[in-house]
């Protein structure tokens, strides 16, 4: 199954970006810190020019920290920009962000002239979080399901800060569909939009090929079994995602590796690395 979503919202929500991104001093953008390329909104970043832009690289605490730190570095060589990986959750994590903020825009920040700042994103990345641990107290929506801003909100965080909290956004054309796949694996993508069964083979598989150890530690396998689909298989029957007649309901099965994931139940795994630079070589063809 194809895998696009672009709900009505998101288009209104696109619309109110491109107009509120005119009149803000920086623009973070939360990414799932597993898979940075694939969340990170390429429609957002055309509209970037030359914006102060900070990638916030959340969710820190599921993926894989060597990979995290390579991420950070690819990001920062692109002029203007600033990588934070962190758990939006974590308060002392969030904390060097305002500071950031400032000195990205030091002709605000004043009294009456607050930095004003703009959160986006992919949906389910952590954005209303973020903000409500940055503002101390719930002030925006937060649920473990994608889509749950639907609205823009502005925050004034009284320190010089103003935030504003924007629905999370995809793109109609998704032709990346391994890339779409990584998405819905790590919950971006509304449940209607994808065969969730078949997203837990895509997970399946990844996992068999990049994380075997904590595949057979969690689920007990002294061996993996040869295909995704018996894995999946096998994580059902240990997780007891039985149909009637002792049979594996599959789709549960699927369902309960995704969850488990995507909760962190199976260990810290990254969805993507950054592509290996190639070093610059001398006329002889030696590395320099
Ligand atoms: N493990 C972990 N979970 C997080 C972190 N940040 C947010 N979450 C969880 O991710 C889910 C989505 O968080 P939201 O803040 O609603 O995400 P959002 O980007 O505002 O989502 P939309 O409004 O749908 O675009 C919630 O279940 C959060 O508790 C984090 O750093 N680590
Ligand atoms: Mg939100």
């Amino acid at each position: 199954m194809t895998i696009r979503w672009f709900p009505g919202h998101m288009g209104k929500a696109f619309e109110q970006i491109q107009d509120l991104i005119k009149r803000v001093d920086v623009v973070i953008e939360v990414l799932d810190a597993r898979l940075p390329h694939s969340s990170s909104n390429h429609k957002l970043q055309e509209l970037r020019r030359s914006k102060p832009w900070i990638k916030v690289l959340n969710k820190h605490d599921l993926a894989d920290p060597a990979v995290t730190r390579a991420w950070v570095k690819e990001f920062e060589r692109q002029s203007g920009v600033r990588a934070l990986p962190m758990s939006a959750k974590n308060h002392a994590d969030t904390k060097p962000l305002i500071k950031l903020c400032k000195t990205m825009a030091p002709k605000r920040g004043k009294p009456g002239f607050p930095v004003r700042v703009m959160v986006v994103g992919i949906p389910n990345v952590g954005k209303s979080t973020l903000i409500n641990t940055l503002a101390g107290r719930s002030l925006a929506k937060v649920g473990d399901r994608p889509a749950v801003t639907t609205t823009t909100q502005m925050i004034d965080l009284k320190n010089g800060v103003v935030l504003n909290d924007t629905p999370g956004v995809l793109w109609p054309d998704m032709e990346d569909q391994d890339g779409a796949y990584r998405l819905a694996t790590s919950g971006a993508i509304g449940a209607g939009a994808m065969d969730s069964a078949q997203v837990g083979f895509f997970a399946a598989a990844f996992l068999m090929a990049r994380y075997p150890g904590l595949l057979m530690g969690r689920y007990g396998l002294a061996e993996l079994p040869p295909t995704p689909h018996e894995l999946v298989e096998a994580v059902g029957r240990r997780l007891g995602c039985l149909a009637g007649g002792g049979e594996v309901d599959l789709t549960r099965a699927a369902e309960a590796l995704l969850r488990e994931l995507r909760s962190g139940k199976l260990g810290r795994i990254s969805l993507e690395e950054p592509k290996p630079h190639e070093e610059p070589c001398d006329a002889a063809g030696e590395e320099a």
